[in-house]
């Protein structure tokens, strides 16, 4: 029988170390192996699934154990920390010729985006001038859609960071990939490791270096391993640095955006906030600032039922085939955008089902590439953007949530809350404000909204207030669509059923989980799994011999491609029969239940 479905092997993981013991899916890196916490997830309540999230995100902040592992508050990682941010140092003493260039793929190029934007601005605020870049995965439209493709282009990783950072006589090269494994940044890092006398590499991810990916990257015999044994020589004489503490698994196994994403944005605010302070760098500061981190994670959960509520009316409009909104301000604003653009490829979800959008539209995000509206619908991204297409089609059965904090015109809050309401009660917000400062407009806002969730932050929590915040929101976020992804059926146990099989990464984990749920072989797997790519009962010796890169370009055309292939191996039926079954049984959970109570 599956693996999945063994309950011997569930009972026997089930506290939050086991995922460490060394036979535990060992053939996985720590970010693609499924967390003993979450096996039931997909059965939970709305409460239970937030309850769930909390101790999968507390596992960031725990203390090394007997293993091997790296924890973030381990004394090697925060002695990195201390010493790339004295690397950022050296750079913020001459702007003119040196250059931070932060990168990455999907979630992590959209927080290197985010961060990149931050930096710069608190370095206006602090008189300095601005001296971070970004480059993301398949460019400024991959911010808020889903490109899955450019991640496995390492020629295009190198090509852009080399444009990026053309004239400069020093980089220090931040490539983000929480799962060791995105050849677009691996690309980038040989790139740095080719031109030490400008480059200087950091790598931040969450799996030991040996767990690093190990196949070739395409066009070349490199491997993402291979790449990073070559940093860890060189990170003996402090001429690269890795950042790659183990977080534990996912709650959705393989989600990097979730812990992966919160820990990336924790680890690089750290260092720079430690090197744009006038203090030296220490390493009680550093451990410090990290701890506080922990306590923000705290007190968002404190908020569990009020975020169950919200997560609840999120499921309930995707249940009946509505949508969720999110109408953020500021950087809270972005948050919304990022979270809804990574539901489609998590969850095979359209891109209407969860939208983002930000007061100010693109004068807000400052992105290089500037307005990009005129790229389609989804890429209308303003309050207005909303006023004119969403609102005029709002119903009871649509989920609205206003985010923002004191600190943005609250004013204007209460109006577009009056607008929303009046058509929809489905309204809710998650609102911040420091201690004793009520702004007068929100017993208005509070009158308008079925839920709202106040995050009462105390004066004396670090003036790193906004970070707090933002790490709240994501956290808040990620609850919201996972959990309303889940109540809808696009989740079986804790796997990402109907994910998209748009690069090689999403190909291979689609390939190992039908496997995994099947019990056929590889080979009968990668076989159904193109059956289903291509829409054929038998492969022709044509679509045999395509390239890898062909088979995910075709996937991204198709729907429902990893429920397909496991209906056919269950069942034996043809791509047709399937098809049809799923039209019957669109909830994908039960629809995989139901073949494997029949297989
Ligand atoms: C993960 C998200 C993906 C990843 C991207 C990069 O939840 O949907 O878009 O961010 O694949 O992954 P990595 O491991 O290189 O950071």
């Amino acid at each position: 029988m599956a693996a999945v479905a063994k309950p011997g092997r569930m009972n026997a993981f089930s506290t939050t170390h086991d995922w460490e013991s060394a036979d535990y899916e060992p053939t996985l890196p720590v970010t693609e192996k499924s967390n003993p916490l979450t096996r039931d997830i997909d059965r939970a309540s709305a409460s239970s699934i937030v309850k769930m999230l909390q101790a999968c995100d507390a596992q960031m902040f725990q203390e090394k154990s007997q293993t091997e592992y790296q924890r973030l508050l381990s004394e090697e990682i925060v002695k990195t920390l201390m010493e790339v941010a004295e690397r950022v140092r050296l750079i913020l003493k001459d702007p003119q010729d040196s250059l931070v260039v932060l990168s990455g793929c999907g979630t992590s190029g959209r927080l290197a985006f985010f961060m990149a934007s931050g930096f710069n601005r608190e370095l206006q605020r602090l008189n300095y001038a601005p001296i971070c870049s970004y480059v993301i995965a398949g460019g400024d439209r991959a911010l808020f859609s889903s490109q899955e493709a450019p991640e496995d282009d390492p020629t295009l990783g190198a090509l852009r960071l080399k444009k990026v950072s053309e004239g400069k006589k020093r980089v220090l090269f931040i490539g983000v990939s929480c799962g060791l494994s995105a050849p677009f940044v691996a690309g980038q890092l040989d790139f740095c490791l080719r031109h030490p006398d400008v480059y200087t590499p950091v790598l931040v991810g969450f799996n030991p270096a040996h767990q690093a990916r190990n196949e070739p990257l395409p066009g070349c015999t490199l491997t993402f391993r291979s790449v990073v044994t070559r940093m860890e020589e060189l990170a003996k004489t402090q001429k690269a640095f890795l950042i790659n503490p183990a977080l534990g698994p996912e709650a959705i196994s393989g989600s990097s955006r979730m812990k992966g994403g919160s820990a990336t944005k924790i680890l690089l605010e750290v260092v720079f906030s430690a090197s744009f302070s006038r203090t030296p760098v220490t390493f009680n500061g550093i451990l410090q600032h990290m701890r506080s981190y922990k306590k923000a994670l705290d007190f968002t959960y404190s908020h569990s039922e009020e975020i169950a509520v919200l997560t609840e009316a999120a499921g309930r409009s995707l249940q009946c085939g509505r949508q969720v909104c999110y109408l953020g301000w500021g950087s809270l604003g972005l948050l919304g955008l990022i979270d809804a653009s990574e539901c489609k490829p998590t969850f095979g979800a359209d891109y209407e089902d969860i939208r983002g959008f930000v007061s100010g539209g693109y004068k807000e995000l400052g992105n290089n590439e500037g307005d990009l509206t005129l790229m389609g619908p989804e890429f209308s991204i303003s309050h207005d953007d909303f006023l004119d297409r969403v609102l005029p089609r709002l119903t009871d059965d649509d989920t609205v949530l206003l985010l923002y904090s004191d600190s943005d015109d609250v004013d204007e809050v209460a109006k577009l809350a009056h607008r929303v309401r009046e058509k929809t009660p489905n309204i809710h917000a998650a609102y911040h404000q420091t201690d004793g400062g009520t702004a007068a407009q929100q017993d208005d806002i509070n009158k308008l909204c079925s839920s709202t969730i106040n995050f009462t932050w105390s004066q004396e929590t670090p003036k790193r207030l906004q970070h707090m915040r933002e790490l709240s929101t994501k956290l808040l976020l990620n609850a919201v669509s996972t959990g309303a992804h889940i109540l809808k059926g696009k989740v079986f146990k804790n796997y990402m059923v109907d994910l998209q099989v748009t690069n090689s990464k999403l190909y291979r984990r689609a390939a190992r989980l039908l496997q995994e749920l099947s019990s056929h072989s590889e080979s009968q797997s990668e076989e159904a799994l193109l059956k289903a790519i291509y829409q054929v009962d038998k492969l022709s010796e044509d679509i045999m011999t395509c390239s890898l890169d062909t088979h995910t370009h075709t996937a991204g055309k198709a729907k429902k491609v990893v429920p397909l292939a496991l209906v056919c191996l269950l069942t034996g039926c043809s791509i047709k029969e399937a098809e049809t079954r799923l039209e019957h049984q669109p909830i994908v959970r039960e629809a995989v239940e139901a073949c494997l109570k029949s297989s």
